[in-house]
């Protein structure tokens, strides 16, 4: 009889689970931020989200609408569709009881958990992705046969960028080279161009990169410093192989800390070799051009960053694309003749630790490409995608330069591991456009249901099929080139040994900020190495670039400038290199404008917002609170912005320090309070140092003169918010205002 109580309780339980807690079919009712209680419509996907076509590896449409996703039914479903009750509480032999083996959902739920990372990439494990468009401008068709550069041929593309080496989870704005690979999905087969932001690479030959990366990553017994360069194993292995000097000195100049992946010029490194209708054959080098210019963060502000929004590059793009600034880039080639020597102009066309500057060479431009549209879902897409040098069109073929042979091995294999199986042509996201016809089979995640009996040719059983294809059907040609008759080697040819002239050509390319910036960089990489014999061994190489980058390092490590060992040659500079002196189009850039709490009257703030957003900048207004000032909407409170964010900074009143503030320095010395929030004074002190323009007008003069900036290069006020901005826009364009910066040499 005692057990009947609990018994009748079950039984109530029973009844009360059995009750639908759903009723009805989803309603119609607008999103709303409470927790629903019954279906309501999922909130719409962003404008322009939706994932590449998806087709069967075969061509075919999946017949899968594009939005379908797990989220979007109203009903909770196990992996097989079954309707679920419960979700939050495990079967169990009662309340406090054990969970019971048969709680098929609770086992279903944990396992998939258990297996949901996958292995990082080795290399590159951080980055960012979008899709866009490819449009061909036709001026390409004299050198290659390849159809997504014909005039006006729009190919999907997808776009990855990467540090290469930090973890997954590491902060974008590290003193690092960037990938900048991209997947163009072609009528003729998928193309990858995988590529950096610099143009040339650590080591000739692709059988040193584990090498180059062990010494990059982390030590290995305590697994520090992490996506950093600026360690004893990195630096012994740059100055013990010379050949990596010159993508060593890249990375030390402003290029290793890029403001953000829009304004990041990208190359293919390697020299490709292009085929024309007819036959012909040229050499080509690979290049992006941002539409917005090379630009640079400082060190100070990557630092900051590192730690205010280790996300800053991957929030960047996808803010720029979803506010309809759609970053662009221009690919350009330079052209050589395909000679026997392979050289240009005395350079050796396959040596990756070599340019050609573009002052012998220009940059043709062949195309444009927009991106257009974030990721729907960062793991389907940016972690799964795959990419593969040997991705390539007919029109566009390899060449026997020893870094692009070997990653024409790596790229694939790497997959068999981080995707699980030779299938992964067959994720969505590296599906081709193209129609697949291959004769691949079977193996694990194999996605196709392949019809017909005979992968294998010629057969008499699938009607012969699949053909072959020639010329007239745009085969892929693998260029018969002829192939020295040379003894089975492993040597270098004599070329590769220069491993300085280019080093110095680069140095002397840079204006003095620039200049400065290097020094200051390597002697801060090199005063984080703990071995002297590291220090004074890469000393000796910068010795061997340039005099006076040796001694400023030197002084700064507290260590002797040796003597050159080699004659220093003395090329002409390349200013294409540089990235100061140019000025470029104020798109997506973005100005922070500070106001103080609502009811302190900004004159002409709605305006001065109006023609920023009108000029294709983004404006946020900067308030003490959150919510609106004067009517307007605030994007960003004292507490929440750092001016790293800022390209410029426009102040149109000075709020009063708020009563809990943290004091200003001046307050900390016992001198007088500022009269303006310190956070205000540490925003304007800060976009001071890093060079930004800043403008004020109305009260906001008063805060200028409080954070004690006034009358300097860059720093204009005006008597309305209009003219201040019309001054500010004017010192943007050349991205920085450099002058501000401390040049000492040369
Ligand atoms: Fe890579 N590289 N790499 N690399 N690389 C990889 O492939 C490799 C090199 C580059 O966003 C890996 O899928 C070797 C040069 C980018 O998914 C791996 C060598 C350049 C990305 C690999 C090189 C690059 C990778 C790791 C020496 C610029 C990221 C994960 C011969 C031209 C692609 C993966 C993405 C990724 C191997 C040198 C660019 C291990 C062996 C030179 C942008 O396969």
């Amino acid at each position: 009889m005692a057990a009947s109580k609990p018994i009748k309780k079950i039984k109530e339980k029973v009844a009360e689970a059995l009750t639908p807690s759903v009723p009805g079919a989803p309603s119609s009712a607008p999103p709303t931020v409470a927790e629903p209680t019954t279906p309501v419509e999922p909130l719409p996907p962003k404008k322009e989200h939706g994932a590449p076509d998806t087709r069967t590896p075969t061509g075919a449409e999946t017949g899968a609408p594009a939005e379908t996703k797990g989220q979007q039914g109203a009903y909770l479903t196990t992996s097989q569709g079954a309707r679920l009750r419960d979700t939050d509480h495990s079967l169990k032999a009662g309340p406090r009881g054990p969970i019971l083996m048969q709680d098929h959902h609770f086992r279903e739920k944990i396992t998939h958990f258990d297996h949901e990372r996958i292995p990082e990439r080795v290399v590159h494990a951080r980055g960012a992705g979008a899709h866009g468009v490819f449009v061909g401008y036709g001026t390409a068709e004299g050198v290659t046969r390849a159809g997504f550069l014909k005039k006006g041929k729009e190919t999907d593309v997808f776009v990855r960028f990467s540090t290469v080496l930090g973890s997954r989870g590491s902060a974008d704005t590290v003193r690092d080279t960037r990938g900048f690979a991209t997947k163009f999905y072609t009528d003729e087969g998928t193309f990858d161009l995988v590529g950096n932001n610099m143009p040339v690479f650590f080591i000739q030959d692709a059988i040193k990169f584990p090498d180059i990366i062990h010494a990059g990553k982390p030590h290995p017994d305590r697994e520090i410093p992490q996506a950093q360069s600026a360690h004893d194993t990195f630096w012994d292995f740059v100055s013990l192989h010379t050949e990596a000097q010159h993508h060593a000195m890249w990375n030390m100049s402003d290029r290793g800390i890029p403001r953000s992946y829009r304004t990041m010029e990208g190359f293919g490194v390697h020299t490709f070799r292009l085929i024309n209708d007819a036959g012909e054959t040229v050499l080509a080098k690979f290049h992006w051009k941002p539409k917005l210019g090379v630009h640079s963060l400082t060190w100070e502000e990557a630092q900051i960053t590192s730690g205010v929004d280790p996300d800053f590059h991957r929030r960047d793009l996808y803010d720029a694309i979803e506010s309809g600034a759609f970053p662009e880039w221009e690919l350009g080639i330079q052209v050589f003749p395909d000679t026997p020597e392979e050289t240009f102009a005395g350079i050796d066309l396959l040596d990756p630790t070599k340019i050609v500057p573009e002052e012998l060479a220009p940059v043709q431009r062949v195309g444009k490409l927009v991106l257009n549209r974030t990721p729907r879902n960062f793991f389907a897409e940016t972690e799964q995608v795959a990419f593969h040098l040997g991705n390539l069109p007919p029109g566009i073929d390899v060449t026997n330069d020893p870094l692009l042979q070997g990653r024409l091995f790596s790229y694939v294999d790497t997959q068999l591991t981080r995707l699980g199986g030779p299938n992964f042509s067959q994720i969505p996201i590296n599906r081709p456009h193209a129609p697949v016809n291959d004769m691949l089979r079977d193996g694990f995640h194999q996605h196709a249901v392949h019809a017909g009996v005979a992968p294998y040719r010629p057969n008499s059983l699938d009607g012969g099929n699949p053909f072959t294809a020639g010329d007239k059907e745009q085969a892929f040609l693998d260029f018969p080139v002829r192939v020295a008759e040379a003894p089975k080697i492993r040597e270098n040819p004599a070329s590769f040994d220069d491993h300085y002239s280019q080093v110095r050509l680069f140095w002397l390319s840079m204006s003095p900020v620039e200049k400065e910036h290097i020094i200051r960089a390597y002697t801060f990489e090199l005063g984080k190495c703990y071995e002297q014999a590291i220090k004074e061994r890469q000393l000796q190489s910068l010795a061997n670039i340039d005099p006076v980058l040796c001694a400023e390092v030197a002084t700064g490590l507290g260590l002797p400038a040796p003597k050159p060992t080699i004659e220093l040659a003395d090329p002409a500079p390349s200013p294409a290199l540089s990235q100061v002196g140019a000025e470029w189009p104020p798109d997506g850039r973005i100005v922070g404008i500070v106001v103080g709490p609502d009811g302190t009257e900004v004159p002409g703030l709605a305006e001065v917002r109006e023609t920023i957003q009108a000029a294709g900048m983004v404006p946020l207004v900067i308030a003490p609170h959150g919510g609106k000032v004067g009517g307007l909407p605030v994007q960003r409170t004292f507490a929440t912005a750092r001016s790293i964010e800022f390209d410029a900074i426009l102040v149109g009143a000075a709020p009063v320090p708020a009563p809990d503030a943290i004091p200003a320095r001046d307050d900390k010395a016992g001198a007088a309070a500022t009269s303006v929030d310190p956070r205000v004074v540490l925003l304007l002190d800060e976009a001071w140092r890093h060079a930004k323009a800043i403008g004020a007008w109305g009260e906001g003069v008063e805060a200028l003169a409080s954070a004690g900036i006034t009358s300097t290069p860059g720093v204009v006020t005006a008597d309305s918010g209009a003219a201040a901005l019309t001054q500010v826009q004017q010192l943007m364009a050349a991205h920085r205002v450099w002058e501000r910066f401390p040049a000492t040499v040369a």
